[in-house]
């Protein structure tokens, strides 16, 4: 059997979602924005018993960067995609890992003994709106060691995309460098995903340590605008940012990067460091950042937005394994993540869709 293609790397989760009529009663309770990701404080830890026992719940498997393998899978034959990241030894580990299995994600998880637990995501969703909020138990238990183990070794060795979740970096920026530093030298394409406001906002300085190792940066309209604001570039518009983190330094300079800024129903912006060179083959008569239309998605075909963006990414990260140009690359990204509001969760159509 040839090896996965694609590794991911992140915290794995179970999402535990409240329904947007139950929604608006716990952001008031626990003082939560509507559309935010947060790691919970204290004050918030009574949020998981709560919505289990005062609404009904569902689970579905969650951690952004596990979302984004299963999207990237979704577009390529079965094994392709490889997913690293710490949980308990509980059932939470084993609905993760089943729906890996099901949709052909090899699980690589480093698995912690009981009584700790994998990690949890309660989801409220109000509206079109999604508040995230984390307790990572097992996932921040991340060991660099479970890297070099020779079935993980493999893995990475045999890969030539890696994906890091932005969340992978609240508990240290060891592994993510050991990995992004070994395959950018290799000149294995790297993707970071911005994940959060608070990540820009909180882990500024982690972020540009393993900035200089990214090939594609993806972020969104708000983890712009976060980072703009850490950065001392308030009032810089979205373009501006996606220009400014696309010439921040590179230690692979021969390979341009690329920095995708999504906007949720609001067109995809793309900013490269050197555009005739970048995989989006901008011309020089193309506008830098270049500008990608979402199609129209009406009101009535979402049913929550939990997922999207890990499965544009997803998506996108896909595609380029497979072949495919960034402008194609972009155009299945948007399909998966639309595909995405229309199911409960970080879910995505079965039997599959053809998207590329
Ligand atoms: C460190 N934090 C806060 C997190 C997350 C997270 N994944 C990793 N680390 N907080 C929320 N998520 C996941 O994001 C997905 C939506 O983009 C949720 O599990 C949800 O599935």
């Amino acid at each position: 059997m040839s090896s996965p293609i694609v590794v991911c790397i992140g915290n794995p989760l179970l999402d535990i979602q409240v329904s947007p009529q139950d929604g608006p009663k716990y952001l008031e309770k626990y003082g939560l924005k509507a559309n935010d990701a947060i790691l919970a404080e204290e004050k918030h830890m009574p949020i998981y018993e709560d919505i289990v026992a005062n609404s009904e719940v569902t689970y579905v498997a969650g951690g952004a960067a596990q979302n984004a393998a299963r999207a990237a899978s979704y577009v390529l034959p079965e094994k392709s995609v490889a997913y690293i990241g710490s949980v308990g030894d509980d059932d939470l580990k084993q609905t993760l890992q089943k729906v890996n299995e099901t949709e052909g994600v090899v699980s690589a998880y480093e698995v912690q003994p009981a009584p700790t637990k994998t990690g949890a995501c309660a989801v409220i969703l109000s509206n079109h709106d999604r508040s995230l909020v984390t307790t990572l138990r097992a996932a921040e238990m991340f060991h660099k060691e479970h890297l070099a183990k020779p079935e993980v070794a493999a893995l990475i060795d045999g890969a030539k995309f890696f994906y890091i979740g932005g969340f992978f970096l609240t508990h240290g920026i060891e592994s993510a460098l050991e990995v992004a530093k070994a395959a950018s030298s290799r000149g294995k394409t790297v993707v970071l995903n911005l994940s959060a406001p608070f990540i820009a906002q909180f882990f500024k300085v982690q972020l540009e340590e393993l900035l200089p190792h990214v090939d594609i940066l993806i972020g969104n309209e708000s983890e712009a605008a976060a980072y703009a604001e850490a950065a001392g570039l308030a009032d810089a518009t979205p373009e501006q940012v996606a220009s400014t983190l696309a010439v921040f330094s590179k230690s692979n300079a021969s390979r341009p990067r690329v920095v995708i800024i999504t906007q949720g129903p609001d067109s995809t912006l793309v900013a490269s460091s050197s555009p005739s060179a970048s995989p989006a083959n901008l011309s020089p008569n193309d506008p830098n950042p270049k500008i990608y239309p979402v199609p129209k998605l009406a009101a009535d075909k979402i049913i929550d937005t939990n997922g999207a963006g890990d499965m544009f990414a997803g998506g996108l990260l896909g595609a380029l394994a497979q072949g495919k140009s960034l402008d194609e690359a972009i155009e299945v990204g948007h399909k998966l993540g639309q595909m995405c509001c229309g199911q409960i969760g970080p879910k995505l159509q079965f039997p599959k869709v053809n998207v590329l």
